[in-house]
């Protein structure tokens, strides 16, 4: 049963063309601001990653290699992006809830990446808890196209291949937590960006 209403909400997403691609959603001025409160209000931890299911574990030490920091509130600027998340939720019929969005900055140096990995597992009831799963993830670009080479953010689902993320300052995709995607090793210079994660019920 289980199964099969996933199945028909992935194909209603696919139907969609999900990931769904935004543009603009900060300015360059906003993205040094977003930046600037992270390094103000948060700590730098090394990114981790886990072999089963996001946050629990036997950790991945072959998958990421980054610096990461966290956040419960919602950094400057977010404003739209939230927004956004709740349009596509409501567009797409997915449950959510309200509010509840992790937010990771992320920082790509030489050598760093990110393998190919889903943010949450839809057949997996295990990293969900009074919070919820991670039902949809967002992206934004806050580096400079012309600061880093490589790092590219590539999603893939089963049926429509693969999307490339545009590398411009204040680019983002929101998509289903669930979707495959990667971040090719950095070659030069350091990329910044922002995730965010909405939580909602377990899949039904
Ligand atoms: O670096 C990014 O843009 C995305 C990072 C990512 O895939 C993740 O944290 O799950």
């Amino acid at each position: 049963m289980l199964t099969k209403s996933l199945a028909l909400l992935r194909k209603s997403l696919v139907d969609y063309n999900i990931p769904i691609h935004f543009s603009q959603l900060v300015t360059k001025a906003q993205a040094k601001d977003i930046i600037k409160w992270f390094h103000d209000n948060c700590k730098w931890h090394s990114a981790k990653t886990y072999k089963t299911v996001a946050g629990t574990g036997e950790e991945d030490l072959d998958t990421r290699k980054g610096q990461v920091m966290f956040a419960r509130t919602n950094p400057p600027h977010t404003k739209l992006m939230v927004d956004l998340i709740q349009h596509v939720a409501v567009k797409y019929n997915i449950a959510i809830k309200e509010g509840e969005i992790d937010w990771q900055f992320v920082r790509y140096d030489v050598g760093d990446f990110f393998g190919n990995h889903r943010d949450s597992y839809p057949t997996v009831f295990g990293m969900n808890d009074e919070l919820g799963v991670r039902k949809l993830s967002l992206t934004v670009q806050l580096s400079e196209e012309s600061d880093y080479e490589g790092g590219e953010l590539r999603l893939e689902n089963d049926t429509s291949g693969a999307y490339h993320l545009n590398k411009e300052i204040g680019q983002g995709v929101v998509f289903p937590s669930w979707i495959r995607h990667e971040i090719k090793p950095i070659t030069k210079g350091i990329r910044y960006a922002l995730v965010a994660w909405q939580r909602g019920p377990f899949w039904s």
